[in-house]
């Protein structure tokens, strides 16, 4: 049986390529993002693969529920849920950074991703089988300045993948925390508000993940056996490294 995967955030970067990877390996598609002009690129590129496309804000509780209840025929039994969709915005300190990104960073990372996993686990829990494939990063894990609230929201998405898994153990669904490093997409760019000069200074002199790479390993963690579950991946590109901890010294 062709398997169907569903991935949030298909638009750019990391699900973009998830979706061109998962196409190659011929499962059908349901791709979502807000952008109409690049799913419809998207489908597209992508040919004659099995896929139907959502435009769709994750934050919007009603319109995630109407989207898994309109599921086409052919669609509605979700084997792969990617959980990618998200963003950081800003880079200042707690004590300056904007609450509207702090909201939107909270309503897009964690509640959205609360909601897509939230409507799609009863299928998977009747069908018992199923695999939740979440979009955490290294920012979840290690604190940067800045970091403050996008670093949080990926500790939540580390933390409620590890919950899923023990209330899920009774069943054969697995669930996966990718974490990645710096990676080359989109993501600057937003972080920046659309300030390309700033974002490509964060890739510059770097040999930075790229997207087809995040996705390889995403493909790979839905093709080992059944009964083996890979909890979690942090991967960074060479150049990066965790850093030591800092000490404030007075002059
Ligand atoms: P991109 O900015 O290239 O892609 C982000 C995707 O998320 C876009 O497709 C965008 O689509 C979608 N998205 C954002 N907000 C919403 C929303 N409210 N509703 C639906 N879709 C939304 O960034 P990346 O590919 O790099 O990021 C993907 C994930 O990986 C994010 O969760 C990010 O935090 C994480 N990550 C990124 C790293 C990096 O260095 N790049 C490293 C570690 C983790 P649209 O705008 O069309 O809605
Ligand atoms: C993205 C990686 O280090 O820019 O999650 O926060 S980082």
């Amino acid at each position: 049986m062709q398997e169907t995967v569903c991935i949030t955030g298909a638009t750019s970067g990391f699900g973009w390529a998830c979706a061109e990877r998962f196409a190659a390996d011929g499962r059908r598609l349901i791709v979502i993002g807000r952008r109409a002009e690049r799913l419809a690129e998207l489908r597209a590129q992508l040919g004659a693969v099995p896929i139907h496309a959502v435009e769709l804000d994750v934050r919007d509780l009603s319109a995630v529920e109407a989207m898994v209840r309109d599921l086409p025929e052919g669609f509605r039994d979700i084997d792969v849920l990617v959980n990618n969709a998200g963003l950081a915005l800003g880079l200042e300190g707690a004590h300056e950074a904007s609450l509207a990104d702090w909201e939107n960073m909270i309503d897009t990372n964690i509640k959205g991703l609360c909601y897509l996993t939230r409507c799609l686990l009863p299928g998977m829990v009747a069908r018992n089988r199923g695999h939740i494939i979440n979009m955490g990063s290294v920012a979840g894990t290690y604190p940067y300045p800045g970091g403050n609230v996008y670093g949080a929201t990926k500790a939540f998405v580390n933390h409620f993948s590890r919950n899923l898994l023990t209330d899920l153990v009774h069943t054969r669904i697995r669930v996966t925390n990718i974490e990645p490093g710096l990676a080359e997409s989109e993501f600057s760019l937003v972080r920046f508000h659309g300030d390309q000069r700033r974002a490509d200074a964060v890739y510059q002199g770097t040999e930075p993940l790229r997207p087809v790479d995040i996705a390889e390993i995403v493909h790979w963690v839905t093709t080992v056996p059944p009964h083996v579950n890979i909890c979690a991946v942090e991967v960074m590109p060479v150049c990066q490294s965790c850093g030591p901890l800092a000490v404030h010294r007075e002059p």
